[in-house]
């Protein structure tokens, strides 16, 4: 594990620095200039305020995105871990994970020339922007670092029993959402996520779309 106290993004640190790491080399930076979400949307956080850390994957699974899930679960029970009486945190689908309504944490995969995917994640704790959420100021940011990393390697190691955690924790099934990709939205009632992570959406004509990558917002339960 190495710390900067500052730099443009740890994730195209470790994109960058790739082939001279090993697996599952760990970057936490106090400060990141240009932090990064999907589909190059910016990631904000104030120096000092919140966890921005990137695992780099050599090792990758056949389903990429499951290094996703995984850091995602190991997020929330880091959360619940360390800060027990923070409210409901629960999983949105595909890269959010949330402290009742609001974003508390994002998560993001990029894959390097050579084939190595590194996953980021920012952690809001002592600032989110409105309508985000945060832990909340008195928060230890190594505290829930060590927490994430420790739970990352207690999650449940087949791919299956992995999906069915995950499901467990997937706030957004069971919600009507609005389902937005560039071929148009989708509006319906989520119903399940694939052994592969695709979204199961049924629209109001009973048709069933499986999504691969998308924006999704909650509307209301369905
Ligand atoms: C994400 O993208 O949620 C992925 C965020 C990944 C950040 C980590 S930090 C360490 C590593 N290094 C990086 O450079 N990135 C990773 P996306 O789903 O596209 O969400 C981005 C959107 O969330 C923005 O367009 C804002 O609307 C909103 N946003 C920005 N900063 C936020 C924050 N701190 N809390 C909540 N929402 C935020």
């Amino acid at each position: 594990m190495e710390y900067i106290d500052q730099t443009g993004s740890t994730n195209a640190d470790l994109i960058e620095s790739a082939p001279h790491r090993l697996d599952r080399s760990v970057l936490v930076t106090d400060h990141q200039t240009a932090g990064r979400g999907r589909l190059d949307r910016r990631w904000d956080a104030p120096p000092g305020a919140n966890l921005l850390v990137s695992v780099l994957f050599h090792e990758v699974p056949a389903e990429a995105g499951e290094l996703v899930r995984r850091l995602s679960l190991a997020a929330v029970d880091a959360v619940r871990l360390t800060v027990p009486g923070a409210g409901t945190v629960g999983l949105k689908w595909p890269n959010d994970i949330l402290l009742e309504d609001g974003k508390l944490a994002g998560v993001l995969a990029q894959r390097s020339a050579e084939g190595a995917v590194v996953v980021g994640i920012g952690v809001n704790v002592g600032w989110c922007p409105q309508d985000g959420a945060k832990l909340g100021d008195g928060i230890d940011r190594p505290s829930v670092l060590a927490a994430l990393l420790t739970a990352y390697d207690a999650l449940p190691r087949s791919p299956d029993d992995l999906i069915i955690r995950y499901r467990d924790e997937l706030s957004t099934l069971g919600q009507r959402v609005r389902v937005q990709m560039p071929s148009g939205d989708v509006v319906g009632d989520a119903a399940d996520v694939t052994q592969s992570g695709q979204l199961r959406v049924r629209d109001d004509d009973g048709k069933t779309h499986q999504i691969a990558a998308a924006d999704v917002i909650h509307l209301r339960p369905a």
